[in-house]
């Protein structure tokens, strides 16, 4: 019976000292104020989250946490269920459409980078008509 007590003392012991509190940066998608004021509070929000900053120019979350409570993952799905892609998880499709224009760093980076090209096709057609 003894045996037993101490066992699940230590069990005990072992558990609480495993219950630590971490910090843990990781990329999040977002694009202005308003995006990160939606992250941070959507972070915050997850239980066994502590603090949540997201530096904006970074496009980094720093997020401190218990990890007996939650995990790095945890938080990037609700954040990417937001609309953010957040860590390895993107964002869904249509989570990404409810985010307002100002927000949509998706539309922004294609025109910047000229890699889904929708734009080019159209409108240089008229040089064929000059001639
Ligand atoms: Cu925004």
């Amino acid at each position: 019976m003894k045996k037993l007590l101490l066992l699940a003392a230590t069990l005990l012991i072992a558990s609480l000292a495993n219950a630590k509190v971490v910090e843990k940066t990781f990329t999040v998608r977002g694009h202005c104020g308003m995006c990160k004021n939606r992250i941070e509070t959507a972070a915050k929000g997850v239980e066994g989250v502590q603090d949540a900053a997201y530096d904006l120019q970074a496009q980094s979350l720093k997020l401190t946490y218990d990890t007996a409570k939650t995990s790095p993952r945890k938080v990037q799905k609700i954040i990417a269920a937001l609309g953010y892609d957040a860590g390895k998880i993107k964002a869904p499709q249509e989570a990404y459409d409810r985010l307002e224009p100002c927000c949509k760093y998706r539309e922004i980076e294609g025109v910047n980078m000229h890699e889904h090209g929708e734009g080019h096709m159209h409108g240089e057609g008229h040089e064929h008509q000059a001639e």
